[in-house]
Order: structure tokens, then sequence, then C-alpha cells
């Protein structure tokens, strides 16, 4: 469940100040999770809300077309659909400028929460952008939330902290209060500082867990990843890519490997692993989730199949 927008980048190297061109790309962290579990050949389901606008019909054929089923997603006449623009900075990094405030789907409330439809996934995922959307959200992700818990659905949680949304304490704050209540928590090394206050991923791991969740998964970018339950812990190198064009997308594709390698029912290392493959393919793209491989192409990656191009 989450926000999906259009993101615009400009096609040509550069500022976005500067630039007269865009190409433009479906985008969010949810919907781009749901889109990798999709092309590895998963049933899944995004709920979300969008304007009644052309942007709105774009995103939604766009998921569809992706084979999510997007039956839960609702359209406003009063609130638009959210965009933002990446900005390329001279020293490789992206910036981001949304324009997303008022959207369809910062309305999301508990009201658009199916319980019935909740009941019958298996993992529900969340992110921590969807709570910085304003207090309807809020109520919605803990809603949702509840109805996952009382059904027995595991709940995963990225925090994806985006510090343009909100002010660094009610983050924090919230944050904490979500953790509490989730199964997995995969937070980025930065953001598990950010929640923890210390820097190491194995007493990062250690503190969260204290807090709830029955497995953390700390992504470390270029040095992979550290997991952690209560029997098991262990580092998974990460996956080498020879080329790179964005990194948005890459923490969203780390959970599509996670969770689909828990879905086959793999064990956790191998499920690590495949969230670092596909991490690693999402920043070979402009957009955020058309890098991501599907299930046969994962296969090849991994040296479980032959690779037949004619
Ligand atoms: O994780 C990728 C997202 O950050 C991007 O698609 C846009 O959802 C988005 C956000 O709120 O930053």
């Amino acid at each position: 469940m989450g926000e999906a927008l259009v993101a615009f980048s400009p096609t040509d190297f550069g500022s976005i100040k500067y630039a007269q061109r865009f190409s433009k790309n479906v985008a969010g962290a949810e919907s781009n999770v749901a889109i990798g579990l999709s092309k590895m050949g998963h049933s899944v389901g995004w709920v979300s809300k969008l304007g009644k606008d052309p942007l709105g019909q774009f995103v939604i054929s766009t998921i569809k077309g992706e084979g999510v089923d997007v039956s839960q997603v609702s359209y406003s006449n009063n609130f638009p659909t959210g965009i933002y623009f990446k900005d390329k900075l001279g020293f490789g990094e992206t910036k981001v400028y949304y324009y997303r405030h008022g959207s369809a789907a910062s309305r999301l409330c508990p009201e658009d929460i199916n319980e019935e439809y909740i009941s019958r996934a298996r993992f529900m995922h969340l992110t921590g952008i969807t709570p910085a959307l304003g207090k309807s959200c809020f109520d919605a992700v803990n809603y949702a939330i509840d109805m996952a818990r009382k059904n027995g659905i595991a709940i995963s949680f990225d925090p994806n902290i985006r510090l343009k949304l909100w002010d660094e304490s009610t983050a924090k704050e919230v944050l904490l209060s979500l953790i509490k209540k989730v199964d997995i928590c995969l937070p980025g090394i930065e953001e598990a500082k950010f929640i923890t206050g210390v820097d190491d991923p194995e007493e990062q791991a250690n503190i969260l867990m204290a807090l709830g969740p029955k497995t953390v998964v700390i992504k470390l970018g270029k040095d992979g990843a550290y997991f952690k339950t209560a029997h098991q812990s262990g580092y998974v190198p990460a996956y080498q890519v020879d080329h790179y064009v964005d990194n948005v997308g890459a923490g969203d594709g780390f959970a599509v490997g996670l969770l689909s390698g828990l879905i086959d029912n793999e064990d956790l290392a191998k499920a690590v692993n495949r969230g670092c493959v596909i991490g690693a393919y999402a920043v070979t793209t402009k957009g955020d989730f058309e890098g991501y491989p599907t299930r046969d192409e994962l296969e090849v990656i991994l040296g479980d199949k032959p690779v037949v191009t004619r």
C-alpha cells in the first residue's frame, strides 16, 4: 500500500533547471515492490489512490500492465496524481523534487482498506513514506497493520526515510512506533543509524529486534546486506553490475528479492542474496523498476538456467 507518482527525468545530462526534454516513468516505493514481485511471477495487489486525470491513467495502465492487481485502487475527482522530478547532479547523485502535497494518495485513509482482501495475502509491504504523507495516511498505515496482524499476515517494513516529507523528530517517533508492530524491518544502514543512533549494522539489528521485528535486514549498499533473526545472522556480499544509471528504486528491488525468496520458502541468506541481485539490477536503468529482472532472467543471472537469445 502506498503512493505511486509520475517521475520526470531530464533526457540529457544536467540539471532540470536547464533541461528541455524529460522522460516519464511510473515510480513509488510500494508500487515498485508490487511490480517487482509480479515480474517474479508472484500474485500481488497494490492498494492506493490516484487522481482521475491522465497521469493517473498512465500510472494505472503501467502497474496493471505489469500484472499487479489494482482492484483496491480508488480515484479522486478533487485531488491529482502526484509527480516528482529527478535532478541528476554533477557528482552523480540524484536529487528529487516532489509535487505531491495534496495528491490523491495523500488522502488515503482507513476506509480505503478492505480487510477481506488483506486477509488473503501472505505478506503486507509498507514503507515509512506513507505515514509521512499526512494524518489520514498515518491512520491508514496503522489500520493496515492492525488488519494484517489480526489476520496473521506477516508485515515487511522499509523505513524509506524521506526528510523532504517530514521533520526529523516526527519521522523518528513515528517510525519507531511502526517498527514495534512489524515482522520484517528493512532499513538502509544510514536509516538504521538515524533510528538507532549507532553505526554498526550488528548493533543496529540488535536494537531494532529488541523493538519487535523477528527479522531485520540492514542494506549496506556496495557492501551487500546484514541479516539477523533470533536463530541466525550473517553478511551477504553485494552483487556487481557493470552499468550504473540511477540508484533510485534499488532498495525496493532489494525488498522484492527478499520477499520473493521468502514466498518461495528459500532460507533467509538466499532470500537476502536475491534481494542484493534485484537491488543491483535496479541501478542499471533510469526508471525505478524497469531494471528488475523477471523470474526467468533471475534464474539466468543466478546461473540456474542457460541463456537462449535466439
Ligand atoms: O524508492 C523509490 C522511491 O523513492 C521513488 O520511486 C519515489 O516513492 C517515492 C518517494 O516517495 O520517494
